[in-house]
């Protein structure tokens, strides 16, 4: 994502390196060269603040999306509680990136720690902190480092092995694990539309480049793109090394696995705030992961997590009043901002104020209220199954029949949109796809081939703060399939309060799941076609109040393109090397009787 350039409405070029250009604002900026331990040169933007006295602490920022156009940090509102209070802000272009020298490789983070020239994000990231240390004036000897998806990564991972003079970061939706949840894949699936555009916006040049679409919804071109291995036929000629990598790795393998933090992550050595948006269309899965890992080590409350209703980014942005169609009545960016991330820079980089910071914040949707948990999930919360039922019915009561199922037929040649067309470039103009997660669920509701149950109208608020699991017992006629299951709050259908939303459907929950992958993720598996076969599918812990006079909804397909590439529903081993003919339309059936009740496991407080 290009962070930093939607950041920033203004545009300060250095024409001479290294030099000081007096900014309109009240920062001093540089732009300089700083050399690696293997003589790489990265650059990177320094801003200090004119009129402070007092040595200042760093606040360092790692990223691939070029820094020489990062304005003066007073006038970031994402920064600019900070900047206001004063730090030394550096920005850095990560290897072979932007100004950087040096070779770019996706997420590098696996030196040989044997050998002292070995370099990774980690060690550039402490080279990086050793120079400034020794040659920024003024500095109080205490650094902290944040950022967002790829810069909330580097963070992350700085955190990991800290420099000594690393004393606090916030990751903020950082990637944990490509393969599980986060940008490349989910549960297995790959996420086509995003590993093809990303793979080609950061590695077809040094800076960020979009694809060439030749037409503007790219839901046609992708469908007539055909079999993933068309890719490298007819466009990336094996040029892209990302792309390569998920040609070459289709399972959950060690290249997988060496690079996601499950692997990584130990006891939290420095404070860590990861920051989560519940609509985040980028990476929600990872920080939630990332805050969980390092807590089931935390013995001296070092490890914190904030959740807001935003999307990838969102709390850096906007004022976080609303995101797409959905209003949360209070300005949750602003917020986060001011009362959580300045405050909490400050006690641990400056030892201003008294430092007693709640484990978990999150913002709770319905409601619209923040609130304070001493763990996360909560553990008063109790877990309650919300069953499918005949004629399309949900309810918290266990089906009591012999048999009962709802089938419907997928077919890989007609899959489900998505989001609604035109299906722009995902960082191309115009673009959608920072909201796709709040549409309106109405655009597929009644499609043949996309199931809906939903409960009656609800006579009181029910509470779900906590994870919520989609057990399905299901069985298709081919040998591979995807479950989709989206979890949805439906407005009244007259909805005073604000007559345009009644009756739309609000997706709170929802991930995809690869059938082969039901058993293991490193070793897939065929599905006997027609046999009955239990798919836990993850959905993530969310805060919302499905309010009295709302309904709750559950919403299950099989295509969701092109985010999901196509499955082809007869297994094949490595589904990159597909040929057009395997892909089959197939039959699925979800089971809903007394021995297959499929269902949603909720945390839900109160009743
Ligand atoms: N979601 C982007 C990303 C992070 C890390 C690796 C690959 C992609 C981003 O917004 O930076």
């Amino acid at each position: 994502m290009k962070i930093i350039s939607r950041w920033l409405p203004g545009l300060f070029l250095l024409l001479a390196l290294p030099s000081i250009a007096q900014t309109p604002g009240s920062y001093e900026r540089r732009e300089v060269l700083i050399r690696m331990r293997d003589g790489v040169s990265l650059n990177t933007v320094i801003y200090t603040p004119k009129a402070s006295k007092e040595p200042l602490p760093f606040l360092l920022t790692r990223t691939p999306y070029g820094v020489s156009e990062t304005d003066s940090p007073d006038r970031i509102p994402y920064v600019k509680d900070m900047a206001d209070d004063g730090y030394i802000f550096v920005y850095q272009d990560i290897r072979g990136r932007y100004k950087s020298e040096g070779t770019f490789e996706m997420q590098r983070f696996s030196r040989n720690k044997e050998d002292p020239k070995a370099i990774d994000e980690s060690t550039d990231t402490y080279d990086t902190i050793d120079w400034l240390l020794a040659n920024i004036t003024n500095n109080n000897k205490k650094v902290g480092m944040y950022g967002i998806s790829y810069a909330g990564w580097t963070t992350a991972i700085a955190a990991i092995d800290p420099h000594p003079a690393l004393v606090a970061v916030s990751e903020q939706a950082t990637p944990s694990d490509m393969f599980l949840g986060d940008d490349f894949h989910h549960n297995g699936a790959f996420r086509l539309s995003y590993g093809f555009e990303y793979a080609f916006m950061e590695e077809a040049t040094k800076t960020d480049s979009l694809f060439p679409f030749p037409s503007y919804d790219t839901y046609d071109w992708y469908l007539k793109l055909g079999p993933l291995s068309n890719v490298n036929k007819l466009y990336f000629k094996e040029k892209l090394p990302t792309w390569n990598d998920f040609a070459k790795h289709p399972n959950y393998d060690k290249f997988w696995q060496k690079q996601s933090l499950i692997s990584r992550i130990d006891s939290p050595k420095i404070p860590i705030m990861n920051v989560a948006g519940w609509w985040d269309q980028e990476d929600f899965y990872g920080p939630l992961k990332a805050y969980q890992l390092w807590e089931k080590q935390d013995k001296s409350h070092k490890n914190f997590l904030v959740a807001g209703p935003w999307n990838h980014g969102g709390w850096g942005r906007s004022d976080g009043r609303s995101l797409g169609n959905i209003k949360f009545d209070t300005a949750t960016s602003v917020t986060f901002r001011k009362e959580i991330q300045a405050p909490w820079f400050a006690y641990y980089l400056k030892g201003k104020g008294a430092g007693n910071f709640a484990e978990a914040v999150t913002f709770q949707t319905g409601s619209n209220t923040w609130k304070r948990y001493e763990t996360w999930p909560p553990k008063e919360a109790t877990k309650r199954n919300l069953y499918f039922q005949a004629n399309g019915k949900l309810s918290f009561d266990a089906p009591n029949v012999a048999s009962g199922a709802d089938a419907y037929v997928s077919d890989p040649a007609q899959p489900v949109p998505y989001r609604t067309r035109p299906i722009e470039a995902t960082y191309g103009p115009g673009s959608r796809w920072r909201t796709w997660l709040t549409e309106d669920q109405r655009f597929v509701h009644n499609r043949p081939d996309v199931l809906s149950w939903e409960t009656d109208v609800l006579q009181e608020d029910v509470t779900v703060t906590g994870e919520v699991l989609a057990k399905l017992f299901a069985a298709t006629t081919g040998s591979d399939a995807d479950w989709v299951v989206k979890l949805i709050d439906v407005y009244p259908a007259h909805y005073p309060k604000d007559p345009a939303m009644g009756g739309y459907q609000f997706m709170i929950a929802n991930d995809v799941f690869r059938g082969r992958f039901r058993n293991s993720f490193e070793k897939p598996e065929a599905i006997q076609p027609n046999k009955t076969e239990t798919y836990s599918i993850d959905l993530h812990t969310i805060n919302h109040v499905f309010q009295k006079g709302h309904k709750m909804m559950v919403q299950i397909q099989s295509t969701w393109f092109p985010i999901i590439d196509r499955n082809p529903q007869t297994f094949i081993p490595n589904i990159f090397e597909a040929k057009e003919t395997d892909y089959q339309k197939a039959t699925h059936t979800i089971f809903r009787s007394a021995t297959s009740p499929s269902h949603l496991e909720l945390s839900v407080v109160g009743k």
